[in-house]
């Protein structure tokens, strides 16, 4: 090792001299944000390369376990300050000296950006590397749109950028994203790296021709980023920047990008998007949890393997847990088996894992019976959800498993305080409510019922997190978060059916203010008789004067549930969605029978009376202290109703005032 001599150019960023090369370390916890002393001390520490004659090359590399997080997204919404980010990554490519990037960790956006404009690029084993800005409403703004598609050519990059997708180290050196792969941290092979590149000639990515593409590849990858974007603006218009990439100068690319980014920068949608990123972080803030560890868990009960049971196992063995799946008899394991085995295929097919990852997981997977469960440090229970059913099986639970283990149930509506009360130890239980399917849906809501203990409670908010999923701690009611305001949601689109509009009209403004599905195609979608055993339980208590809507029974009591009967508040010929008369006179009649007569409902009002309620059940939630903060609301309803991220969920439209 030869003499290291440190050199500071700003808080963040410094340097030491190794033997002619020089290795500046950006250090901004937590994640080496690109901010504007960063940015500063970077481009500092460039221009001091070039004018050493002791310097023959550079390497850049991150403290801690970050390359570079990206540009500083709390600096958004505030007057940009100099030096931009294009100006550091211009002055890097334009460097008379090899810059190698030696990728410690996450690469993201502006910190790609950086990696981008280098000679070279070496990454650790566990780094990540992407562009995810279209995550928050903007576009790539410091040359991703251009140099990207230089390495991995237009239509790759058109699905990375369009997506938000990141990608690890072996599928970005498949790609060429990267150089080289190194175990470990890369700085060691990037100074040697760049010592060597400093006798040859610098490629420069900018200056890199477009590879050669199939038009017709670069078509379909457009329409198929396009289709995923619905509604949000940035991926349309990262397309359109990618795919001119190659008919005009980097120059121009790079003006037209900028251009791009602080318009869309200062966007609704971009604010809305930001809100929920930092809305994601908050949730993770759960409070009387500071300082409480969860216990370890190596391996996973799941009981049942239904739907949700066999969706929650392939979540659990993709996240490398070993799964004991528990079924009440022979045959339902061996459906239940066959249900894991198919998810698996289905992930195999769509490439995300390969035949050998199959076999991995299916060698943590064992088919057991309730006994075997006594080496489970968590067991989720996932069976029918009747009340009965779930403490009986409980009580037996208590029996078989460790004292230390974990219990959650998965249950969407019964009182899971009512479920710990039959076991002797109700501290160990909390609920973890996945939503279907399981092993794709990233939301979890985390019930702490009033007896969680808090390490418990930590146990069940680490593991939906190792699961990958979002967790959002909720306390106990009917429905807890997401349910409860479905629920408020269901009624309301049911008033205004009564009040004029038909499910046709509603689903239609409802899908174009952004829901993937509009309400009368959800409700049709999970099956109608859900709701309806729910009502018919609740006839007897429910208050006279409240206003009730019979049209949802009466269709019922026709036998038509939805989808899976072939009609409901739609008729499903050939499986696709259509106005139904019978529907329509079931409507009708109802309104009739009250004496109501039908009036015009415009998109506006349905949208304004639908959003409305939804943040009203949100305040309500709130008072009762259920939900922590707003914002968890608004995550619950994004992630686990189709509310759309770019508007921000309903808590945030109510308070920022953007729906009349
Ligand atoms: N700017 C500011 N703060 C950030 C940040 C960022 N880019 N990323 C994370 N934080 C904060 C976060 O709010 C939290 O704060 C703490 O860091 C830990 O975050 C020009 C314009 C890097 C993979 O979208 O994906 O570059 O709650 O819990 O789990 O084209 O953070 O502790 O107060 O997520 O270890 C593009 C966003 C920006 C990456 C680390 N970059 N960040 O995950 O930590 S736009 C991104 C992440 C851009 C350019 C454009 C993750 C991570 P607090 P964390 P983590």
């Amino acid at each position: 090792m030869g003499e290291v001599t440190p050199i500071r150019f700003s808080e963040a960023v410094s340097a030491s001299l190794e033997d002619g090369v020089l290795v500046v370390t950006i250090d901004n916890p937590p994640v080496n944000a690109a901010s504007a002393d960063m940015r500063s001390g970077l481009l500092a520490a460039i221009r001091h390369a070039g004018t050493e004659d002791a310097i023959s090359a550079v390497v850049i590399t991150g403290a801690g376990k970050t390359f570079v997080g990206g540009a500083d997204i709390k600096e958004f919404g505030q007057p940009a300050t100099e030096p931009i980010l294009p100006e550091v990554v211009e002055a890097i490519e334009k460097s008379s000296k090899p810059v190698v990037a030696a990728i410690n960790g996450a690469a993201l956006g502006g910190g790609l950006e950086i990696a981008l404009a280098c000679h070279h690029r070496i990454a650790g084993d566990r780094a990540i590397l992407g562009l995810p800005e279209v995550k928050l409403g903007i576009v790539p703004g410091a040359g991703g749109t251009q140099r990207l598609p230089r390495l991995v050519g237009i239509a790759k990059a058109v699905e990375l950028i369009a997506a938000g997708r990141s990608v690890a180290v072996s599928e970005a050196l498949s790609l060429g994203i990267i150089d080289q792969v190194v175990a470990g941290n890369p700085a060691a092979g990037a100074v040697a790296a760049a010592r060597d590149l400093a006798s040859q000639p610098l490629r420069r990515t900018g200056e890199l021709a477009l590879p050669v593409e199939d038009p017709q590849v670069i078509d379909e990858a457009v329409d198929k980023a396009l289709s995923r974007a619905r509604r949000g603006a940035a991926p349309a218009e990262a397309v359109q920047l990618i795919r001119r990439a190659g008919e005009r100068s980097l120059a121009e690319g790079l003006a037209e990008e900028r251009a791009t980014f602080l318009r869309l920068r200062d966007s609704d949608q971009a604010k809305a998007l930001r809100h929920v990123f930092f809305a994601e972080r908050a949730a993770a803030k759960v409070p009387g949890l500071e300082g409480v560890e969860p216990r370890t868990v190596r391996t996973i009960g799941v009981i049942g393997s239904g739907l949700m049971g066999s969706g929650i196992a392939v979540s659990a063995l993709n996240a490398g847990y070993r799964v004991i799946v528990v079924e009440q008899d022979a045959e339902a394991a061996e459906k239940g088996f066959d249900r894991i085995a198919g998810l698996l295929d289905r992930a195999i097919k769509s490439g995300r894992i390969d035949a050998a990852g199959r076999a991995e997981r299916l060698l943590r997977l064992s088919i057991g019976s309730v006994q075997d469960l006594s080496t489970a440090d968590l067991v989720i229970e996932a069976v029918f959800d009747d009340l009965d059913v779930k403490t009986e099986l409980f009580e037996k639970l208590d029996k078989i498993v460790r004292p230390d283990t974990v219990l959650a149930t998965n249950t969407s509506y019964l009182d899971p305080d009512a479920i710990a009360a039959a076991t002797s130890r109700p501290e160990r239980l909390c609920g973890l409510h996945f939503f279907s399917p399981a092993h794709v849906m990233r939301l979890v809501e985390v019930v702490r019922c009033g007896k969680t203990a808090p390490e418990v409670l930590a146990t069940g908010i680490a593991v939906a997190r190792r699961l990958g999923k979002l967790p959002v701690v909720c306390g106990v009611c009917e429905g807890f978060i997401g349910n409860r305001i479905f629920s408020a949601y269901r009624r309301e689109a049911e008033f205004l059916v009564e009040d004029g509009a038909w499910p046709q009209e509603i689903d239609a403004a409802m899908e174009d203010y952004g829901f993937a599905m509009g309400p009368f195609a959800v409700f049709d979608l999970a099956g109608l008789e859900i709701a309806w055993a729910r009502r018919k339980r609740q006839a007897a208590t429910r208050n006279p004067s409240e206003r009730y809507i019979e049209i949802a029974d009466r269709l019922c009591e026709m036998g038509r549930f939805g989808q899976k009967t072939g009609s409901g508040w739609y008729a499903y010929p050939d499986g696709k969605r259509t106005v139904d008369p019978e529907a329509t006179a079931v409507i009708e009649a109802c309104r009739k029978a009250k004496g109501i007569a039908p009036r015009r409902v415009s998109s506006d009002e349905i949208v304004s009376r639908l959003l409305a309620v939804m943040a009203a059940e949100g305040d309500a939630l709130l008072a009762e202290g259920i939900a922590e903060r707003a914002s968890d609301v608004d995550l619950v309803m994004i992630n686990g109703y189709g509310f759309p991220a770019h508007k921000g969920g309903p808590m945030y439209v109510a308070k920022e005032g953007l729906h009349p």
